[in-house]
């Protein structure tokens, strides 16, 4: 059954690795950009005894030199303080928080991980602005080329460069574990941020919808002119001449998680999020399957609630609710990393 559903939608091949991402990052996301010249890390210890003493919460400022420009951003890192090695995640949020609605932390703490976050506005601002933050560093007088990076891809770099902090501190964190999340379009963001850089495990998309884990050709919510028109500025400018070729287009949001291969990449859903379509989030899981080696494990049906696939290197679960980065979607992907990495 979910093959005649995957040929309705009439999906190009998958590719190798990187001409997926090279196709992805020229039409859609524009190219991340280069590591910094440079890089330091200034740390503050703000709570000595946080989490019930089982952490410390630092605040960081990653001190950048690019293109000869300096920039900063700040960023949190929640950390075990039992002196063992911690699974940990990257979460990309939309506030500057710990903890924040999003961000459920002495839960996490209490689920044996440590977490790293940040702000994404912190790194450049969420609209058409060019000139302010990482952009304004990258883009004279806030012009950027056909296929440079938007700003999902200026903040899956950030995510990148937290990620060079993460390997500082390789004593407490464990390296071989690392997982990148977010939410909606931070969620879209950690898709990227993993199938561009090799160093995360596990990406966790959760609710990303429209040019993150849904796929594009016979999405039923949002659609590449919808998305366009209200943010042209994370995608490349080229990203909205496939308005209404969606059926036709080369390349589809599968290749975005078939480009964490052969890592893993989760995706979870909520049902009442009709706007990311949770059937095509689904789908394209199964569509990415084949680029792992045990690629999406699933029952041949469509999903309903509180399904949780999580056997293969593809997970998806799909839970009650809205839109929004619930306790529930923490608890289960701490559940499939736990799963996978023997915590
Ligand atoms: C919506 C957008 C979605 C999703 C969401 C969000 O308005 O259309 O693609 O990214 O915002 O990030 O909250």
């Amino acid at each position: 059954m979910l093959q005649e559903c995957l040929n309705e939608r009439n999906l190009p091949k998958l590719l190798s690795r990187e001409e997926m991402i090279d196709i992805l990052q020229k039409e859609v996301y524009g190219y991340i950009p280069n590591k910094p010249e440079k890089l330091e890390f200034e740390v503050e210890e703000l709570i000595p005894n946080f989490c019930a003493g089982k952490a410390v919460l630092n605040k960081v400022n990653a001190k950048c030199v690019i293109n000869g420009k300096d920039f900063s951003f700040p960023f949190y890192a929640t950390l075990h303080t039992d002196g063992k090695k911690h699974p940990f995640f990257i979460h990309i949020n939309f506030r500057d928080c710990v903890p924040d609605r999003y961000l459920p932390v002495e839960e996490i703490v209490d689920n044996g991980f440590s977490v790293l976050s940040f702000c994404y506005e912190d790194v450049t601002s969420d609209n058409n602005d060019m000139t302010n933050g990482l952009a304004g560093v990258l883009y004279e007088g806030g012009k950027r080329g056909p296929d440079d990076a938007g700003k999902i891809a200026m903040w899956a770099w950030a995510a990148q460069r937290v990620m060079d902090y993460a390997e500082t501190l390789s004593d407490v964190l464990d390296l071989g574990c690392a997982t990148v999340c977010g939410h909606s379009r931070l969620g879209k963001t950690a898709l990227l941020t993993a199938a561009t850089d090799q160093r995360f495990a596990v990406a966790y998309s959760n609710d990303s919808g429209c040019s993150g884990a849904a796929l594009t050709s016979g999405n039923k919510g949002e659609d590449i002119k919808a998305i366009c028109d209200m943010f042209p500025f994370w995608f490349t400018e080229n990203y909205k001449n496939y308005a209404g070729k969606e059926d036709t287009m080369p390349f589809d949001q599968h290749f975005l998680l078939a480009g964490i291969a052969p890592r893993k990449a989760v995706v979870g859903s909520a049902v009442k999020d009709a706007w990311a379509d949770p059937v095509s989030e689904f789908l394209c899981c199964k569509a990415a399957s084949t680029a792992f080696e045990n690629g999406f494990v699933c029952e041949d049906r469509l999903p309903e609630i509180d399904d949780v696939f999580f056997e293969g290197d593809v997970g998806y679960h799909l839970r009650a609710g809205t839109h929004y980065f619930s306790r529930l979607d923490w608890q289960r992907i701490m559940q499939y990393v736990k799963l996978h990495f023997n915590y």
